[in-house]
């Protein structure tokens, strides 16, 4: 048994049809109720006209990415217990219309960061690249973040300087609204005004105050999900380090560890990212999906090259092709089917495996003018990522259990 192709889809809006989905092979769809109000209980009437026009192109609601985490029960502040009492709403209105995986982040004011949307490689497609020098630049010298300064090493700030003083205006433009304006998934959207505010609401919260708060989130949902039949998928930060003086809190195996614990049931478990955790070099991805692989509910298969800076944690990046980089697919894939395996030889509930090709390049023709994208979330790249997972996949089969 393989692992379930799945494809994400922002819904009608997406200027992916899910005849597109269909074509590139994918059976599962990923999906979420972006224009209920972050917060809000998701109706069950809503989720099943979703479900209808999903499976009306052959295909089943797979995974839900995401049911957001609502700010205030990040800070447990405001209203954040009536958040929660939705939020297992939503889960309970999900499992009864047969969903069954709800993948989520636990990342403060910010989804995932890149500065540049349009990396040019070597063969002239583009990529999504976190440029460190570009960041530094953009939170020391435009946010001009109260902290920062003290942050980055002599040597970094001089380079951003640099970019600074040789940047067009148009350059300032697109680095400042990737950062602030939200990439595809993400709920927030932000002015630099407003930016600057919603990091200052976050100055008593540190590292331990956000994961005491997670993990009471976890050991309030967690049973419910269970009893609901739901498996909770986190998604861990990206990229998995703290930025701009936010603390991040699942962006290591250890970090994972600990959540797995806080919440000690089947139900608690983990989207296993590897273009997220893979921009660590610390993290160990084929131990972790070996290791943690009973507790992977939901795959991201994707894969970053990363320049790591002296002294840092931190590291530019840009997303590679899905086989090249630095992750071991072979080897992460590898893992995922045996853990398959095992679960099918164990005959558990929780069989189903299911695995999306996060993003893709913009090739081909998806880079003519004027032809709408979602940045990372492109036909063509992802239409590329998903066949060769696929490949590799039936290769490892084939040649581990059916010589
Ligand atoms: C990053 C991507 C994101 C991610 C959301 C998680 O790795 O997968 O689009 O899905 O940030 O909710
Ligand atoms: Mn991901």
């Amino acid at each position: 048994m393989a692992l379930e192709q799945t494809w994400r889809w922002f819904g009608e809006a997406d200027p992916v049809s899910l005849w597109d989905v269909r074509q590139a092979g994918a059976t599962g769809v990923v999906s979420a109720l972006h224009h209920i109000p972050n917060g809000q209980v998701w109706p069950v009437s809503e989720i099943q006209q979703r479900k209808a026009i999903i499976e009306q192109h052959g295909l089943t609601w797979s995974v839900v990415e995401s049911v957001p985490v609502h700010e205030d029960i990040k800070k447990q502040q405001g209203n954040w217990q009536t958040y929660i009492d939705n939020y297992k709403e939503s889960l309970v209105n999900l499992a009864q219309c047969g969903i069954d995986t709800v993948c989520y982040n636990f990342m403060p004011v910010l989804d995932w960061t890149r500065t540049n949307l349009d990396y040019p490689l070597p063969d002239a497609s583009t990529a999504l690249r976190f440029d460190l020098t570009e960041f530094c630049a953009f939170e020391v010298y435009v946010l001009k973040r109260p902290g920062a300064d003290l942050h980055y090493p002599d040597s970094l700030k001089q380079d951003a300087r640099r970019w600074l003083d040789s940047a067009s205006e148009t350059d300032l433009k697109r680095l400042t609204r990737t950062l602030i304006a939200g990439l595809p998934g993400s709920e927030e959207s932000f002015t630099l005004d407003a930016f600057a505010d919603a990091l200052a609401t976050y100055k008593d919260i540190g590292d331990q105050e956000l994961r005491n708060n997670l993990y009471e989130f976890l050991r309030q949902i967690t049973p419910v999900a269970q009893d609901a039949g739901i498996r909770l998928a986190i998604h861990p930060d990206d990229p998995p380090f703290p930025i701009l003086g936010l603390p991040r809190v699942v962006s290591t195996e250890a970090d994972a560890r600990q959540l797995l614990r806080a919440a000690n049931s089947p139900a608690n478990g983990l989207c296993f990212c590897t273009g997220s955790y893979g921009v660590r070099a610390d993290n160990d991805l084929v131990g972790m999906a070996e290791r943690l692989g009973d507790r992977i509910h939901f795959i991201h298969l994707r894969s970053t090259q990363r320049e790591h800076t002296e002294g840092l944690l931190e590291s530019s990046f840009h997303e590679a092709d899905h086989l090249t980089g630095d992750v071991d697919m072979y080897g992460v894939m590898r893992a995922l089917l045996q853990e398959q395996k095992r679960r099918q030889a164990e005959g558990r509930p929780d069989l189903r495996m299911p695995f999306r090709p996060d993003h893709g390049h913009r090739m081909l023709d998806d880079l003519a003018s004027g032809k709408p994208t979602n940045p990372g979330y492109t036909a063509i790249g992802r239409l590329r990522g998903l066949a060769e997972l696929r490949g590799l996949e039936m290769g490892i089969e084939r040649s581990l259990f059916q010589s």
